[in-house]
């Protein structure tokens, strides 16, 4: 496996519920490392122009409304494998149907209030860095 960066967003349901340090815990523990992090109150544009693959989904306006309805966590994940590490890490996109002890199983109440965010490809991981972060506030370390 390789080395690799992905993006992921504490949602504002998981920022209110006081839990991103036992979601950080969770990336640690598994061998993904913090590069990059930031607190942020997205604008709807930004909100939209994130999820502008989800355009056309009948889910959008509540996608959108949703994530900016409070505060959200941005991160960068490093780690060998750590796009799939987080999706895994992360659980179903429904939390009903997310594996006992994944991130939405624990702390997700719903599909459109569930916690976290993670790029599901090498390819949207790149992009979705480069949304959030100029390359000099991503770390190597
Ligand atoms: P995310 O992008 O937030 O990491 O979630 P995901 O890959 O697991 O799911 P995706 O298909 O990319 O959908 C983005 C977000 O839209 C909401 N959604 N609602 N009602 C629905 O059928 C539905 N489908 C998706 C979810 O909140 C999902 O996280
Ligand atoms: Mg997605």
């Amino acid at each position: 496996m390789a080395l690799e960066r992905t993006l992921s967003i504490i949602k504002p349901d998981a920022v209110a519920k006081n839990v991103i340090g036992e979601i950080y815990s969770r990336f640690e523990k598994a061998g993904l490392k913090v590069v990059a992090s930031k607190m942020k109150q997205l604008s709807r544009a930004e909100a939209e122009g994130f999820y502008a693959v989800h355009r056309e989904r009948p889910f959008f306006n509540a996608l959108v409304e949703f994530m900016i309805s409070g505060p959200v966590m941005i991160q960068v994940l490093q780690g060998e494998g750590a796009v799939l590490k987080n999706r895994d890490l992360m659980g179903a996109t429904n939390p009903k149907d997310a594996a006992p002890g994944t991130i939405r199983a624990d702390f997700a109440d719903s599909i459109d209030a569930n916690a976290v965010h993670g790029s599901d490809s090498l390819e949207n991981a790149a992009i979705e860095v480069a949304y959030f972060f100029p390359a000099t506030d991503v770390y190597a370390r």
